[in-house]
C-alpha cells in the first residue's frame, strides 16, 4: 500500500443527502480516526472489534452533550474504501443530528472533506483505478439504466481491463521490437517485420473498435439531445407531450403558443435523451415569439437529433426542404404527424408508424405518427434508440464502452500513435525511432487508467519471449 501523498490528516464528511430521512451516514477517514472518535464515544475502549457495528452514545468532546445514540463500525487501514482507517457512523437523519455529529468531529479534530476527497483517497491509495473512480460519480449521477449498466461494469474493472489489454498487446509489441534491436548482429532479424506490423495494426483494430463506442457512450452521460422542429401547428407540443407520456407543453391551435425552447429528461427504453420543444419556425412579428425561435435555432445547432414535424398528407415547401438540407450534425426524422386526419386522405389507415429508411437511413428517416392517438409512437421512440445509441444498442451489458471524453482523448492519442508507428515501418525509419510512437501509445493507456506500475505488465510481457526463439 502506497503513503497517501496527500498526508495522513483525517476527514469527514456526512456521507448521505440533507433532508428528512431514517438514518444518515458519516464518514471519517485517516489515521486519526479512530482516536478521534474515542473523543465522542468514551464507551469505545482501546481496542474495538474491526467491521463490527457497535451502538455508542456520541458526545460533543467539549461540552460532553449527549448528541444522538449511533452506530458505529471501525476499518482499520488498509481493508476500508479509502484505504486508510475508516470509521462510518450512522445517525439518525434529518437536518440537524449528523450536522452535529459532524461538528463534533471537526471540534476533536477532524477536517471537513473536500467534495470526492474519499474516493480521491481510494485512487491515491490503488483501492480504485481512475476509470472505476469515474465509475463512482457515474453510479451517483446516472439517471438511465443504460449508463448505470455502463458504470457497475466499469466499477468492475471492465474497460480498465480492456485498456490494460490493449497497453499490454502495445507493450508487446514494443518487446518483439526490442528483440531486433537488441540483436542487432543477427543477420536474420530474430522476429520479422510482418509479425511486428501484425501485432501493431491488430492493437490498432482494437483500439478503433474501443474508440468506436464513443460518440454512443458519451451520449449516455448528457443524453441525446432530441429537438422538436417544423412550422407553428405542425404538432410538435403534441408529439412532445405525447413522448413523454403526460400533459408538459401548451399544446393549443393557435400558432406559435410555444413561446420558448421546453426541456425534459426522458430515459426511452433506458436510455437518456432530452427533449426539446421548440417555437414554430416562421417570420414573426411578434418579438417574444422571435426569441423563442431564437432559442430554437441554438438548441438546433447543438441537436444530436432533430424531429421535424410536417403534417402528413401535406407536400413539404421549399423553406422546410431548405431548413431540413441546413442541417448537417444532427441527424432528422421527418415525422409525418396528425396521420389520422391524413388517413383517409391519402395513404389508407394502416401504416402509421411506419419507417422510412430510405437512401442514408442512419442519418435520416421519417414515421407517421398520431399523437392524438398514440399510433407511431412506438416506432418513432425505437427510430429514435437506433439513431442516437445504434452502436452499442445491440451490447451485451459487459461490453466495455467508452463514456467520457477522456477516454476518447486517451484512446485516440494511443491510435494516433500506434498508426504513427505502422507509417514509420512503411518509411524504413530505424525501429528505435519508431518504437518511441508504441512508449508514447503505452502512456497514453496508462493515464487513462491512471497510476498503474508498468514494472507487472513488463515481466508478464517480457516473460512470454524466451531469447532465441
Ligand atoms: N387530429 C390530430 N390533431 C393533432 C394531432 N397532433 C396535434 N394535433 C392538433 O394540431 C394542433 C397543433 O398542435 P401543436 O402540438 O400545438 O402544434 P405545434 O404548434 O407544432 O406545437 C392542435 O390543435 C392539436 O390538437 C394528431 O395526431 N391528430
Ligand atoms: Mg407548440
Amino acid at each position: 500500500m502506497t503513503a497517501n501523498p496527500l498526508g495522513t490528516d483525517t476527514i469527514a464528511a456526512i456521507a448521505t443527502p440533507p433532508g428528512r430521512g431514517a438514518v444518515a451516514l458519516l464518514r471519517v477517514s485517516g489515521a486519526g480516526a479512530l482516536s478521534i472518535l474515542r473523543r465522542l464515544a468514551s464507551a469505545l475502549g482501546d481496542a474495538p472489534e474491526p467491521r463490527r457495528q457497535r451502538l455508542l452514545a456520541l458526545r460533543h468532546p467539549e461540552t460532553g452533550e449527549l448528541l444522538d445514540r449511533a452506530l458505529v463500525t471501525w476499518f482499520p487501514a488498509p481493508g476500508s474504501y479509502t484505504g486508510e482507517e475508516t470509521i462510518e457512523i450512522t445517525t439518525h437523519g434529518g437536518v440537524l443530528t449528523p450536522q452535529l455529529v459532524l461538528d463534533a468531529l471537526l471540534a476533536a479534530g477532524a477536517r471537513a472533506a473536500e467534495p470526492g476527497e474519499f474516493t480521491r483517497r481510494a485512487y491515491l491509495n490503488g483501492k480504485l483505478d481512475l476509470l472505476q473512480a469515474e465509475a463512482v460519480l457515474d453510479l451517483i449521477d446516472g439517471r438511465s439504466r443504460a449508463l448505470h449498466r455502463a458504470a457497475v461494469h466499469q466499477m468492475e474493472r471492465g474497460l480498465s481491463r480492456r485498456v490494460a489489454e490493449l497497453r499490454d498487446a502495445v507493450i508487446g509489441t514494443e518487446a518483439l521490437i526490442a528483440y531486433s534491436i537488441d540483436f542487432p548482429e543477427e543477420d536474420e532479424p530474430p522476429v520479422p517485420p510482418e509479425r511486428v506490423r501484425a501485432s501493431a495494426s491488430d492493437v490498432l483494430r482494437r483500439l478503433d473498435a474501443l474508440l468506436a463506442t464513443a460518440p454512443e457512450g458519451e451520449l449516455l452521460r448528457d443524453g441525446a439531445l432530441t429537438v422538436l422542429a417544423g412550422r407553428p401547428n405542425s404538432g410538435k407540443s403534441s408529439l412532445f407531450n405525447a413522448l413523454l407520456g403526460v400533459e408538459r407543453a401548451i399544446v393549443t391551435d393557435v400558432p406559435g403558443t410555444t413561446r420558448d425552447a421546453l426541456e425534459v429528461s426522458v430515459t426511452l427504453d433506458g436510455y437518456p435523451f432530452r427533449l426539446v420543444d421548440t417555437a414554430g419556425l416562421r417570420e414573426t412579428a411578434d418579438r417574444v415569439e422571435e426569441i423563442g425561435i431564437e432559442v430554437a435555432r441554438r438548441y438546433l445547432a447543438a441537436a444530436d437529433i432533430v424531429l421535424f414535424c410536417v403534417e402528413a398528407g401535406r407536400e413539404m415547401e421549399n423553406d422546410e426542404r431548405q431548413f431540413i438540407g441546413e442541417i448537417d450534425r444532427a441527424r432528422v426524422v421527418v415525422v409525418r404527424t396528425k396521420a389520422d386526419l391524413a388517413g383517409e386522405r391519402d395513404q389508407g389507415t394502416g401504416d402509421s408508424g411506419k419507417v422510412d429508411q430510405d437512401g442514408d437511413g442512419d442519418r435520416m428517416r421519417s414515421v407517421r405518427v398520431a399523437a392524438a392517438e398514440g399510433r407511431g409512437l412506438t416506432e418513432l421512440r425505437d427510430a429514435l434508440l437506433a439513431m442516437a445509441f445504434g452502436g452499442i444498442l445491440g451490447e451485451p451489458g459487459e461490453a466495455p464502452l467508452v463514456t467520457r471524453a477522456r477516454h476518447a482523448r486517451a484512446l485516440r492519442a494511443a491510435r494516433d500513435e500506434v498508426a504513427g508507428f505502422l507509417e514509420a515501418m512503411e518509411l524504413a525509419i530505424p525501429m528505435e525511432l519508431a518504437a518511441t510512437h508504441l512508449r508514447a501509445a503505452a502512456g497514453a493507456l496508462e493515464d487513462l487508467i491512471g497510476a498503474v506500475s508498468i514494472e507487472d505488465v513488463l515481466d508478464r510481457v517480457f516473460g512470454q519471449f524466451c531469447v532465441g526463439k
